[in-house]
């Protein structure tokens, strides 16, 4: 996941401001009555569903306690190379800061589970390639942008004005505490944000505001319980406990964010998760809740559901960046797209047709690529240990 650096001339399209006759100008606290603004709130919860938002929540967020916690992440290095978390610390304390003027939050949540082959008998096909559920259609950062910036406009027209700019995983925003406060769930020992009708396999996203809506009640309640399924089944042991997560050693880390070689002792453990990885959010009970999508954009593309590592291996650049085009999967580029496959080949327990197609490939390949064929084939030449199966109740 993202979250790159937002242009500091960030504006809100219109200030909410009335002009009066005389030039003077109103606040939107006199510009609006309480009536008026708690109307427009109901009305905003109906209109962010007609745009495909499945939740949302109005929220004026106290972040101090969640930026102490994430400076305390970040002095432990839990989030490795992706220095940007350790940036603009004063905008994720105070988001408002990112749009001067605005004064509140409409957090969003997006359903993004799409109506795919099974993702337990991809994990325990050690031939095939597991490509996280969030990634196997099109990219959601653009879409879900474009939705909440109609959403603001919707409000804008009800409002007569209000300034407003849309965020999705694309600026130093603290997406989850956000939407926590906002009413959108609890925080989950995995750390995403958990939702009693939809467990987690949704998107967040915001709508920085200038009119000073009513807002939601926040999610107080956690309901995990006494569980610990995701802490227990996730692969490369990258929590370091409850709600705290070793980013180095997560998959999603490993192959999406991490550029260069990937740590020798994490790799048998990555098996066939070449982008993203989802073990953490398949193990847990509430998403037995979770809905599949209604938008065709997260629906699978080039059946990267069900599909064989060989045959991802075989792209060329071109047809890497033909099929990927619109996708998150980009953002590994080529080099990383095969360093990431030729780990899973090396945990494929597969025989001569493999070794011939890492050996094959390695011509074509950067050094730190090399060198992680030389691995896989290193590996299936002494013989693989295969993990053993995954199981989920
Ligand atoms: C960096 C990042 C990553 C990193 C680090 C993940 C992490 N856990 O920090 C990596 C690359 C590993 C990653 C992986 C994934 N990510 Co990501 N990621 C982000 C990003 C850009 C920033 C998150 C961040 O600030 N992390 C730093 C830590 C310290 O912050 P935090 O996890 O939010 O922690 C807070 C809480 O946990 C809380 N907290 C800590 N202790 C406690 C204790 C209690 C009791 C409570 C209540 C709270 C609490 O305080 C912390 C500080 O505020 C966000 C988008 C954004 N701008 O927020 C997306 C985001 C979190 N990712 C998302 C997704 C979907 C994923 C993956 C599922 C993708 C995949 N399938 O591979 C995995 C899941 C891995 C996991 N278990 O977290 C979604 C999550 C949606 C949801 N339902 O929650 C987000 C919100 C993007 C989006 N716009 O939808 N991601
Ligand atoms: S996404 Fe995978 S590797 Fe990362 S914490 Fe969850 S189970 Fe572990
Ligand atoms: S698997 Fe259990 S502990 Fe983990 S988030 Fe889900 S309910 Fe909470």
């Amino acid at each position: 996941m993202t979250d790159s650096v937002l242009s500091t001339s960030a504006q809100l399209t219109k200030p909410a401001r009335q002009e009066l006759s005389s030039g003077q100008e109103l606040s939107a606290e006199q510009a609006f009555s309480s009536e008026k603004l708690a109307a427009l709130a109901k009305q905003v919860h109906l209109w962010a569903a007609e745009a495909g938002f499945q939740e949302c929540g109005i929220v004026n967020p106290d972040l101090e306690e969640d930026t102490e916690r994430l400076q305390a992440w970040l002095d432990k290095q839990h989030h490795g190379e992706m220095s940007y978390l350790a940036a603009n610390a004063d905008k994720r304390r105070d988001p408002y800061l990112l749009v001067p003027g605005s004064c509140r939050i409409i957090s969003v949540r997006m359903d993004y589970t799409p109506p795919a082959f099974s993702a337990l008998k991809v994990l325990n096909s050690p031939e095939k390639a597991y490509i996280a559920r969030y990634t196997l259609g099109r990219d959601y950062h653009k879409m879900m942008r474009k939705r909440l910036t109609q959403l603001g406009k919707r409000i804008a027209e009800a409002a007569g004005t209000m300034g407003y700019r849309a965020f999705v995983d694309s600026a130093p925003v603290m997406e989850r505490p956000i939407a926590q406060q906002a009413g959108i769930g609890w925080t989950g020992k995995h750390t995403l944000i958990l939702n009693r009708h939809a467990g987690s396999w949704f998107f967040l996203g915001e709508l920085l505001i200038d009119l000073p809506l009513p807002t939601d009640p926040p999610i107080e309640k956690q309901h995990c319980g006494s569980c610990t399924a995701c802490l227990d089944i996730c692969p490369t042991k990258a929590f370091s406990g409850p709600y705290e997560l070793n980013a180095t050693r997560c998959i999603s880390y490993l192959t999406i964010e991490k550029k260069g070689a990937i740590p020798e002792e994490l790799r048998p453990l990555m098996g066939n998760r070449i982008f993203g990885c989802d073990d953490c959010q398949l193990v847990c009970p509430w998403n037995r809740f979770a809905k599949h999508t209604a938008e065709a954009d997260f629906h699978p593309r080039h059946q990267l559901d069900d599909v064989s590592l060989i045959d991802l291996f075989n792209w060329d650049e071109t047809t890497f960046l033909k099929r990927t085009e619109g996708s998150a999967i980009r953002r590994t580029g080529y080099q990383g797209w095969l360093r990431n496959i030729a780990v899973a080949l090396g945990n494929s327990g597969g025989g001569n047709e493999i070794i011939a197609a890492l050996e094959a490939k390695r011509p074509h390949c950067s050094e730190m690529v090399i060198e992680h064929i030389d691995w896989a084939i290193n590996r299936l030449t002494k013989g693989t240990t295969l993990l053993s199966p995954i199981q989920l109740k």
